[in-house]
């Protein structure tokens, strides 16, 4: 379906129906097709292998045309034109359910589930509100058959990616610069401290002072980003492998918190006098 015909059928039903007016909208997503041939060596680049454990996927990351990455290594910014693909398989899993992992401990690629796309142009995006709108990109997911999923929530990938705004929405900007891990060490259990390793935070609820600094320690291949959910939505600035990120509260309470990047991942700060 062309990008005409979807706002024009979005029109008319949106005289009855409020919901398809909104939905009109991301009727941009149309723009964005299959990238044939982004996994081969003229077209595209892979820059990064994430295993998620949250929802027990590999998932490859890849960027076309292949000089996105010279480019981003160089500090220059995304241009026009720009393909961003993950491709996203179940990971192998043993008898008990669990990913297999290889020599080096990494997940191993099984079925393939999805591709999800992200494209920029010049001039795109024009039509979307602000809170919504990711710059010049569009979003588009892909089935396994390489045809469009009709039923995939475009408006959800715009919501996730809207705070990296900092990042140009970019969430793995930081594999696409090939920033290397930080270095920090393994912490030792104690007081304000949350290690981040397998997806999970640990302890799950810290207990703290109130204005005493709670510590994260990231050592998952993945970057986290602590976030509070509620009013105040407080989010630390994401952490890559072998990074830190600092939190100060000063009311006492207790906090939920999830990963921004991941928000299956869950955690509680307690803040008692
Ligand atoms: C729940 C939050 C969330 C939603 C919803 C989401 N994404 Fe993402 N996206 C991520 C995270 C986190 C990454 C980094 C890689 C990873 O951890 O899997 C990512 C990475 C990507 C990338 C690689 C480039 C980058 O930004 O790092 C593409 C392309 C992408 N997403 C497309 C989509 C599309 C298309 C949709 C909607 C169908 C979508 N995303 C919805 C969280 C989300
Ligand atoms: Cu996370």
């Amino acid at each position: 379906m062309t990008h005409l015909k979807m706002a024009t059928a979005a029109g008319l039903l949106g005289t009855a129906c409020g919901v398809a007016i909104a939905f009109s909208a991301l009727a941009g997503a149309d723009k964005v097709t299959y990238p044939e041939g982004f996994d081969t060596k003229d077209k595209g680049a892979m820059y990064s292998i994430v295993d998620r454990h949250d929802n027990k996927q590999y998932r490859e990351l890849w960027a076309s045309p292949a000089n996105v990455v010279d480019l981003a290594r160089e500090g220059k910014p995304i241009p026009s034109g720009t393909v961003l693909t993950l491709v996203q398989y179940k990971a192998q899993l043993d008898a008990d359910g669990k990913p297999v992992k290889d020599a080096k401990g990494r997940f191993v690629k099984g079925d393939l589930v999805a591709y999800t796309v992200m494209e920029k142009r010049d001039g795109w995006g024009t039509e979307y509100p602000n809170e919504l709108r990711n710059g010049e990109w569009e979003y588009q997911a892909f089935g396994p058959d390489k045809k469009i999923n009709d039923k995939a929530n475009i408006k959800g990938c715009f919501e996730c990616h809207k705070p990296h705004a900092g990042q140009d929405f970019v969430i793995s900007l930081a594999s696409l610069k090939g920033t290397k891990p930080g270095e920090e060490a393994q912490p030792k259990a104690g007081p304000g401290i949350v290690s981040v390793a397998d997806f999970k935070f640990g302890p799950e609820t810290v207990v703290v002072a109130p204005g005493q600094q709670i510590t994260w320690y990231n050592s998952d291949g993945s970057p986290h980003q602590v976030t509070i959910t509620g009013a105040k939505g407080q989010r630390t600035p994401i952490m890559q492998k072998g990074q830190t990120t600092k939190l100060t509260l000063a009311d006492a309470g207790i906090y939920d918190y999830i990963c921004g990047l991941h928000p299956a991942m869950k955690g509680k700060i307690e803040v008692k006098s």
